[in-house]
């Protein structure tokens, strides 16, 4: 929705490009120093290197000869229900029923190296089939490698005197991180040799496959010792980290940074962001009110909803701010994002509140998202998306509750038909009833949710997609 600021691009780096070179764990030998932005090369005497290269001699390593892998499990069948690969073909819970939209981990390896060594869960999404959908990110078994890992997650894969040393799930070194706050990168954790050139590549979650100008974070000095991440949206961030030694010999780490923000975050992401300009809302617990109210202004929406007109920083239209009864959350919570100062400037982070709002004119090529950091136990909230901008678009909504995704709708294969109608300068275009999310708080504070698509009226399958109609 349009603002009257002067427009503030935020240049989101494509990072994908540069070193899409190492997409193994294998130390490739005389991968070749031919990074000429080498920060750190070894000048003292030749004995560093000698032994650096001692070192990575032995990267052939060591296994113990007593050592009993685990069992792989693999068996005749696919169980449904629990996001294994039972029958070892590659897929978890293929021909499996699920609620479409729905999320959960998975793991596509053998069921038996599930969370051994460096294997991690990935993420499957339940399709409008009402089948679970490919199990995407994650880390399954690879060919084992000098770097103080279980690359092959059988539990006897580890070698001895690596010169680097990975992390795996769980290590202290690589911590949660949250959406809009800096996640710092040290390559000294992992590596304390001589080194030529490092590298550090970040593949984002969900939303960086819909557009190869999208993405979900920046990555601030890529080719340093030190890296920043800087995360916009929740979700799992996979990290790969190349260091090419003083000796020549290039070695990889990779992991997972999950990130994670506390309650309720509805997260919106479009390939179209640039240029088109989609508004997400979300409705406040208990009311059943049209959208837009006021003889389907769309530049005065109903204010029992929170979106651009009464949930960003700075608030554009009368009316106040969306007060739903909850707290206000610590500055942490929202100051790292694009509109930080504002919510400086406000002194706190609202809830709900909606980070930012992609218009086309203070934010472009953004996410929107609305939080609501502690949600109250069995409320029930509305998502809805309005086309402000008209022409086609394939929004993409993911549900977050207590950090981890609750639910996706409109990723590919299953976008959105058609999305578009007339401009909200005209009057009510096009709008998406995407889904009601009920919270769930637990004794321990912990939050969860369960989310129900929304159809047309009288159906159960198909988005609810309507043109010029503001009912709820
Ligand atoms: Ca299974
Ligand atoms: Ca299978
Ligand atoms: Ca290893
Ligand atoms: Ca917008």
């Amino acid at each position: 929705m349009g603002g009257r600021r002067r427009p503030a691009l935020f240049h989101l780096a494509v990072l994908a490009a540069a070193c899409g070179c190492y997409q193994s764990y294998a130390v490739l030998a005389d991968a070749g120093p031919d990074r000429e932005d080498a920060r750190e090369v070894a000048t003292d005497d030749g004995a560093d290197l000698e032994a650096d290269a001692r070192l990575e001699a032995d990267a052939d390593g060591r296994e113990d000869g007593d050592c009993t892998p685990v069992d792989d499990r693999c068996a005749e069948r696919e169980v449904c229900g629990d996001g294994d690969d039972d029958d070892c073909d590659g897929d978890a819970d293929e021909d499996c029923p699920c609620v479409p939209g729905s999320v959960r981990p998975c793991f596509a390896g053998p069921p038996g190296r599930r969370n051994v060594g460096a294997c991690s869960d990935g993420e499957q999404i339940c399709m409008m089939s009402g089948a679970w959908g490919e199990c995407e990110g994650g880390i399954t078994p690879q060919d084992d490698v000098c770097n103080g890992l279980d690359n092959r997650c059988d539990g006897c894969s580890q070698m001895a005197d690596c010169t680097l040393d990975c992390p795996g799930p769980g290590d202290p070194r690589v911590p949660d991180g949250a959406p809009m706050t800096d996640y710092p990168l040290d390559g000294r954790l992992f590596y304390p040799g001589l080194v030529r050139a490092w590298h550090w590549d970040v593949q984002g979650g969900p939303c960086d496959l819909l557009a190869a100008r999208f993405s979900s974070h920046e990555l601030l000095e890529p080719d340093d010792e030190t890296a920043t991440l800087r995360p916009l949206l929740s979700g799992d961030y996979t990290v790969t980290l190349t260091v090419v030694t003083a000796a020549g010999t290039t070695l990889v780490c990779r992991w997972i940074i999950h990130v994670r923000g506390p309650g309720l975050r509805v997260e919106m992401c479009y390939p179209e962001s640039e240029y088109e300009d989609l508004d997400l809302f979300l409705k406040q617990p208990g009311a059943t009110t049209p959208w837009y109210p006021h003889a389907g202004d769309v530049q005065d929406p109903s204010r029992d909803q929170c979106g651009w007109h009464n949930c960003e920083a700075n608030l554009r239209t009368p009316g106040g701010r969306a007060d739903w009864g909850y707290d206000p959350s610590d500055l942490s919570q929202c100051a790292g994002g694009p509109l930080g100062e504002q919510w400086r400037t406000l002194g706190y982070c609202a809830n709900p509140r909606l980070d930012v709002d992609n218009n086309m004119h203070e934010a472009i090529g953004l996410p929107e998202n609305i939080n609501i950091d502690a949600p109250r136990d069995g409320e029930t909230f509305r998502i809805m998306v309005e086309n402000f901008w008209g022409g086609d678009a394939s929004p993409v909504i993911n549900v977050y509750c207590g950090g981890r995704r609750a639910a996706t709708f409109g990723a590919p294969p299953d976008e959105l038909p058609d999305f578009s109608g007339r401009s909200g300068r005209e009057g009510v275009g096009a709008m998406w009833r995407v889904a009601d999310v009920t919270t769930r708080v637990a004794a321990d504070g912990s939050v969860t949710c369960e989310v129900e698509a929304l159809h047309p009226p009288g159906s159960s399958e198909g988005y609810d997609l309507t043109e010029n109609d503001v009912r709820y």
